[in-house]
């Protein structure tokens, strides 16, 4: 039999449709592992990183500046997505993940009534709860022009619509 030191064995698919790893031994067994620990980890980063498990869900921040455009793929190299807050509770479980701000998965539509209006997520997730800071959205000038389209997650936990070309002070937040 072949050396499999460091082989993963599949376990099965989540609810959520996520694949389990475990390390096997020597002898290819499964290894007892803390599966929670291993679940929810943050993503590869540059840069601070920290992860939180609440309930079934694991929200991770990696301070490692990015572009918007740039910060999806690493949620979803990571299995997830950029960070869905559909409850009060997500948004508690990513207060004070991070010292940064970080791009968050909540976009909005061009052309859009106000800046308020045409924001989803980026999984699909139908929620209406929102959690912006105080006197945000804004589009940076009260009047809906495209300007901002992207939601930024502040330290707090608030939310901010930012210019989604905006590169130096944004990290970013992932949930699967
Ligand atoms: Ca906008
Ligand atoms: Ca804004």
């Amino acid at each position: 039999m072949g050396d499999v030191r460091g082989a993963i064995a599949i376990l099965g698919l989540t609810a959520c449709g996520r694949i389990e790893f475990a390390p096997l031994d020597d002898a290819g067994r499964d290894v007892a592992v803390d599966m929670m620990s291993l679940e929810c980890v943050p993503p590869p980063c540059a840069g601070a990183a920290t992860a939180r498990l609440c309930g079934d869900r694991c929200f991770a921040a990696c301070a490692e500046i990015v572009m918007a455009v740039d910060s999806a793929p690493r949620c979803t190299a990571w299995g997830g997505t950029l960070a869905v807050m559909r409850y009060q509770a997500d948004v508690d479980c990513v207060t004070g993940l991070s010292s940064s701000q970080l791009w968050m998965g909540y976009f909005q539509i061009v052309n859009a009534a106000t800046p308020a209006a045409g924001w989803s997520w980026v999984d699909g997730d139908p929620s209406t709860f929102v959690n912006w800071a105080a006197g945000e959205p804004n589009d940076g000038a009260t009047v809906e022009s495209n300007t901002e389209q992207c939601g930024e997650l502040y330290p707090d936990g608030s939310w901010n619509d930012e210019a989604c070309g905006l590169f130096g002070e944004d990290g970013f937040a992932c949930s699967r």
